[in-house]
């Protein structure tokens, strides 16, 4: 049933069914990439995690694997098996992941078989039995680990009460024992709680890595979600630099602009280099109608990172998903002289729309999708630039996504970098309830769910102001999965 649901993604990766959320040890094996996931498979419901797993060799289509770790029947992780990380113990893969006991989360340790399908788990586990001693922490959870020095070193995310979110900083020789050195760096969380970079008084899902030069002169990059008291905040970035044991940070960042539903993101570099990201798309519908789909979360598709010349993290869909389009329409270049212009040619809820506009100052532009043939539903991306300077935003207006009250239909927005000719190069994914934008390597992910999802099918653009269009391209998308049900339990 789960399949039928017309909110549910197609080129987007979801669970059989059930519940999934975050990416976890994301990794490229011999040309294989693996995906695992926070997976709950008896319920739409956050409760008793699993670890999923999926196999692709292109990054579009996947192969659903036997689930990866089942909590326990008693020991550390009884009560789930929540994030983690995989690393390459001299040929052994290996899960370094928060076995959760109670309402505490303690680091544990399993060991996979060749093809990474089979695991077992450490007898020694927890590997580490509380959070570093003397200091009142919110939360302890949640792995980064690397290779350094002929050392492992690890971050686990925390907070540090009255104070914010924090990211641990743990050595070992062999992955069993470690050694506390401590924070790497510290947030404050007496920011207001409202601001969209609010850093939270937990750091969950830290992920640090270096981007840039190879040669020593590159960018740290520490990526957190801020969370607070039960609440998943948004996920930011602090661009910087990681020397001896503390991340030195030179700026703060949105990581995506749609908040929480880019939510713990994880990446890792793959065999030919790139930095690969997922996140956790998670649902803007009721608890209630999660459990009625029998299905919820998708994750983002897989995003390249990259350092922009700006200093900030620029984010793209890999180029692979491209092998997923079919038929195009093209939309004559010219200026865009209308309010709104329905663009008849193009409908669908699979569809992937490249535009290139060049904005005056004070122009705005907007790109319609999901649209019913009455306008009563519609999901609005706009792009505007300031009367004066190269300033830009970036929006999302879903108040009219769906006339269903219970679904949060909440704008969302963020700073839009702009050159002199105020160019767009304007990227978006639309795939039933999941909706990516990117806009000159700025994301914003949401979800949309339109009562009447058959006929929200409708495109259109349209300008106010000076706006021309450079370049308009739409292509159907094809579905990344089988239209048959997939095994629980493959
Ligand atoms: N989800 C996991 C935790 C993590 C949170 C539990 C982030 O490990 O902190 O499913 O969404």
């Amino acid at each position: 049933r789960a399949l039928h649901d017309p909110h549910r993604p197609r080129f987007h990766f979801t669970s059989p069914g059930g519940w999934l959320n975050d990416p976890n040890g994301l990794t490229h094996w011999n040309g294989v990439y693996h995906l695992f996931y926070q997976y709950n498979p008896l319920a739409a419901a956050h409760h008793r995690i699993h670890w999923g797993h999926a196999t692709s060799t292109d990054l579009v289509r996947w192969t659903d694997e036997p689930i990866a770790l089942v909590p326990g029947t008693d020991g550390p992780d009884r009560d789930g098996c929540w994030s983690g990380v995989l690393v390459d113990d001299g040929g052994v893969p290996t899960l370094v992941y928060s076995g959760r006991h109670g309402e505490r989360e303690l680091p544990c340790v399993a060991r996979g078989s060749a093809d990474l399908r089979y695991w077992t788990k450490d007898r020694a586990n927890p590997v580490i039995t509380a959070p570093p001693e003397g200091v009142d922490t919110t939360a302890f959870r949640d792995h980064c680990v690397w290779r350094e020095g002929g050392m492992w070193r690890q971050l686990v995310g925390s907070g540090i009460r009255g104070v914010g979110g924090t990211a641990f900083l743990y050595e070992s020789d062999d992955l069993r024992t470690w050694r506390y050195v401590g924070p790497l760096l510290t947030g404050d969380a007496s920011q207001n709680q409202g601001e969209l970079d609010w850093t939270g008084t937990m750091w969950e899902c830290v992920d640090l890595f270096g981007i840039g030069d190879s040669d020593g002169d590159g960018t740290d990059v520490l990526v957190f979600s801020a969370w607070d008291e039960g609440s998943t905040h948004h996920s930011l970035y602090w661009t910087g630099r990681y020397h001896g044991d503390i991340f030195t940070p030179t700026a703060l960042h949105r990581l995506d602009y749609g908040g929480r539903y880019f939510y713990a993101p994880q990446s890792a570099r793959d065999e030919h280099g790139r930095r690969i990201m997922f996140g956790w798309l998670q649902e803007g519908r009721t608890d209630e109608a999660n459990a009625q789909a029998g299905w919820c979360g998708a994750m983002s598709v897989p995003r390249t990172v990259t350092l922009g010349a700006d200093g900030r993290l620029h984010q793209a869909p890999v180029p692979e998903l491209t092998e997923l389009r079919r038929e195009r329409v093209e939309v004559a270049p010219g200026p865009l002289t209308d309010p709104y212009t329905p663009l008849h040619g193009v409908r669908g809820d699979q569809l992937d729309i490249e535009a290139t506009l060049s904005l005056a100052p004070g122009a705005t532009a907007r790109l319609v999708v999901r649209e019913t043939p009455d306008g009563a539903e519609r999901t609005v991306v706009e792009v505007s630039r300031a009367y004066v300077g190269a300033r830009g935003t970036l929006r999302l207006h879903r108040e009219a996504s769906s006339l269903d009250p219970t679904v949060d239909t909440e704008p969302r927005y963020g700073e839009l970098p702009l050159d002199d000719d105020g160019r767009v190069d304007l990227r978006v994914l639309v795939d039933h309830s999941a909706l990516e934008v990117f806009a000159n390597g700025r994301p914003l992910a949401a979800r949309i769910y339109p009562t009447r999802p058959d006929e929200a099918v409708g495109v259109g653009i349209g300008a106010v102001g000076d706006v021309a269009l450079k370049r308009f391209d739409a292509w159907q998308m094809a579905s990344a999965f089988t239209e048959g049900p997939r095994p629980l339990w493959p």
